[in-house]
């Protein structure tokens, strides 16, 4: 009886959770109130958009709606005639709405879109168009019932691309304008102007483009190594964007609802400018455009003491404020290597002069006056957070790319911000596996890391939070040689982005989100853009519970399973499902892969040694507190069965300046023979392996008595070194054990000669 009204409930629970998913609608990113009911209204010849004919704001938004139901449709959409069918557009004022809020409603008597701005109804335009076909068909475009009122979160949805490193045409910036729209981003950072080229004609100084833009061909040259860069070499690669080009851009990103910020850099990041015009740097001698990002080698800032450099910026800026409205204007001020102007007599005499007190100061000054130019023109300026050092200019906006720190501390200073932190939002770096994936700048931002993004800091208390305008991410093609290859990096973090963007906190869903993705993916096959079918490695991590480790296992594919063995052999979809915590009772090497719909997706698996000792899960407690920037997995750490590896930032404690003095109690007393500490040299990294390391042991915490001291015999020379520092001896009983380990001074001929190191250890292992 019992078991028979169970399959009731479950037969009558079903269709409901069924079309609750079927009613999911693929909008990305989701709407804040979506409702859909049952029928479709087909947009046909038979249908007119009707909008009163004397806006032009809203003649200009037909025709965008017009052109890409076109572009599906092969017909033209009628405009304020009287047909059956119609397609609304309204303006009017609603409260909820703000600048770029919609309504749209899809009912029987056709679409309605109402908004209080022409970016409202575009936007309503946006949604429609992710519930269509992506490329012409001459299947119906059935559009389901339905009521959505929307509005972004924040106010600076961002995307940037650097187009210097490597050039890219109009017509693909186009093609990325059109998908930072159809996601409903609305800032284009174009970064035009940096060491490697000068992308933007600038009427006034020619030689900018006519030398600024060419360098020799570098395209297969490994970024961050150091090409051999010849006066001789004929520049055949670059290119530029004219300003007849420029204006028509500045109107397409409009159209769709995107103001692009122009980036001019200075003061660094200039050797292309200066390849130009020799006599804008410090020693004012001929330089040529570089390869790759390397820039010690050639003097790439602007000059801080020369007058005529600052005419200079401001006629360049002037042209660009002419030919784009935008209210911010970014002047970088990143990464500016202050050595050329220490050596400057021209530079030297400003800080005289103007009372500073160094070279960061001079890099403020810079900006300052920068600053008071762009604003007598009634635009104000954004940079990267460097601008902070030295003291930030008035009106500043700052972008935070450095973390967080630099656009809460402007938060802080009542100055607007915009986050952009390397970590999740670089994406020149690795989104999968790198031994799937094409050489990138390192670092890894997974769709998962980029989605969980939060852009306001807890630490930003309440009254400065409207002071973070929103989030963005960067695209960096130092790496990035061709446009297929910007659209992999972009796609699909992009979108998640945007969600994070635009969706409210409370309702963001990472199932949801895959859920929706998958129709984004379909059509992105059928329009031939490429993107990342996913992270599919999957994530090991130590679990403990009652002082008992197990292994758990996740991955970022919500439709997938995880195999895995755990002696070391490759895992095939014969191999173990993973279905729960895996218990680890003796040393193994696990190794783990991702499949879906039966194919193994994991290009190499996942794979994790595990040692198994007496210590495991025990609690370490330390005389001086571990780092808190190398705190690792937590207290845990030094015995959770994972030893550290070459990656620094991952396994070890870290001890700066003192001693490492650690106990560990074991719970009971045990029998023991041997204690092994792991530690780290890194010598670039001030690391270094301890002088030695004293054993001592104890049956109640209270008396100790020595086991031995394992002396240090590796050179401290060595630029990378793991090293056991193991005792072995007659067996023991034992129930507390004592470490000692003794912190080394950096040697001479060290950058840090005479000063502390760090002491970096991991795992604990006493058997
Ligand atoms: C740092 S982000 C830079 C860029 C590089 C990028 C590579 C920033 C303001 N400066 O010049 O391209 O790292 O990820």
């Amino acid at each position: 009886m019992n078991q028979i009204f169970k399959y009731l409930a479950l037969a009558l629970l079903i269709p409901t959770a069924l079309s609750a998913q079927q009613k999911e609608l693929p909008i990305i990113p989701a709407p804040v109130k979506c409702e859909v009911m049952d029928g479709y209204f087909k947009i046909d010849q038979n249908c007119s958009i009707q909008y009163p004919a004397t806006n032009r704001d809203l003649a200009s938004a037909a025709n965008f709606l017009n052109h890409s139901i076109k572009r599906i449709a092969g017909f033209d959409l009628r405009q304020n005639q009287n047909t059956k069918n119609k397609i609304n557009l309204i303006l009017g004022q609603f409260k909820s709405l703000g600048d770029e809020g919609y309504i749209l409603k899809v009912n029987k008597n056709g679409i309605t879109i109402e908004a209080n701005t022409r970016n409202g109804i575009v936007y309503g335009m946006q949604s429609v168009l992710q519930l269509l076909p992506a490329i012409r068909t001459n299947a119906a475009l059935n559009i389901p019932y339905l009521k959505i009122e929307d509005y972004p979160r924040f106010a600076w949805r961002g995307m940037h691309l650097d187009v210097c490193r490597h050039f890219f045409g109009p017509e693909f910036i186009k093609g990325y304008i059109d998908l930072l729209a159809a996601y409903k981003l609305n800032r284009f950072h174009w970064h035009l102007t940096d060491d490697q080229g000068w992308r933007i004609e600038i009427k006034r100084y020619p030689q900018l483009t006519r030398i600024g833009a060419w360098r020799a061909d570098y395209t297969d040259f490994v970024w961050g190594t150091e090409p051999q860069v010849k006066n001789t070499d004929t520049a055949t690669y670059g290119g530029y964007y004219t300003q007849e080009q420029i204006k028509d851009m500045v109107k397409y990103a409009e159209e769709r609802n995107i103001t692009i910020i122009p980036e001019i850099e200075m003061p660094g990041h200039a050797a292309a400018a200066i390849a130009a015009y020799p006599q804008l740097c410090c020693s004012q001698t001929p330089q040529y455009p570089m390869a790759g990002g390397n820039y010690t080698n050639i003097s790439s800032n602007f000059c801080a003491g020369n007058d005529s450099v600052f005419s200079f910026l401001e006629n360049v800026l002037s042209e660009v404020m002419q030919l784009f409205p935008s209210t911010y204007i970014h002047i970088g001020g990143d990464e500016v290597d202050k050595t050329s102007w220490k050596n400057c007599s021209k530079c030297q005499a400003r800080i005289w002069k103007e009372g500073l007190h160094n070279e960061e100061e001079l890099q403020s000054y810079f900006i300052h006056r920068i600053e008071k130019f762009v604003n007598s023109k009634g635009r104000k300026i954004i940079g990267w957070d460097e601008i902070l050092e030295g003291g930030l200019a008035p009106n500043a906006a700052v972008m935070s790319w450095r973390g967080e720190a630099g656009g809460i501390q402007a938060a802080k200073m009542n100055h607007a911000v915009v986050m952009t932190p390397g970590t999740p939002c670089y994406f020149d770096h690795y989104q999968a596996g790198p031994e799937g994936e094409p050489l990138a700048f390192g670092g890894f931002n997974s769709l998962q890391m980029v989605y969980n993004y939060e852009p306001i800091p807890a630490s930003i208390n309440a009254e400065n939070q409207h002071d973070v305008l929103g989030a963005q991410a960067n695209l960096w093609t130092e790496y990035i040689t061709k446009p297929e290859q910007v659209e992999y990096m972009l796609l699909p973090r992009m979108p998640a982005l945007a969600e994070v963007d635009w969706s409210p906190r409370e309702t963001k869903n990472w199932e949801g989100f895959n859920r929706r993705l998958k129709s984004h993916f379909r059509k992105f096959d059928q329009r031939g853009i490429r993107y990342c079918a996913g992270n599919f490695t999957v994530k090991i991590n130590p679990k403990f519970n009652n002082g008992k480790l197990s292994a758990q296992l996740s991955n970022e594919i919500l439709d997938s399973k995880i195999y895995y063995t755990l002696d070391g052999s490759f895992p095939g979809i014969q191999s173990t499902l993973y279905q729960q915590p895996i218990q680890i009772d003796s040393s193994i090497t696990l190794r783990a892969i991702t499949v879906q719909n039966g194919i193994v997706k994991s290009q190499v698996p996942a794979s994790q040694n595990f040692v198994f000792h007496k210590a495991i899960g025990k609690i370490v407690t330390y005389k001086f507190p571990v780092s808190p920037q190398y705190f690792a997995d937590g207290p845990n750490t030094l015995t959770d069965g994972i030893k550290g590896t070459f990656a620094i930032g991952k396994y070890w404690h870290g001890f700066y300046e003192k001693d490492l003095i650690a106990t560990i109690d074991l719970g009971n007393v045990e029998t023991i023979q041997s204690i092994t500490l792991g530690c780290l040299q890194k010598y670039r990294d001030w690391i270094f392996l301890p002088q030695s390391v004293k054993y001592e042991y104890s049956e109640n915490g209270d008396m100790y008595t020595s086991i031995q001291t394992v002396e240090n015999t590796m050179p401290i020379t060595q630029a990378e070194i793991i090293y056991n520092f193991k005792t072995i001896f007659p067996a023991i009983k034992a129930r507390f054990i004592r470490v000692t380990a003794k912190n080394n001074l950096c040697p001479p001929g060290h950058p840090g000669e005479g000063k502390p190191g760090w002491i970096f250890t991991d795992e604990l292992e006493v058997r």
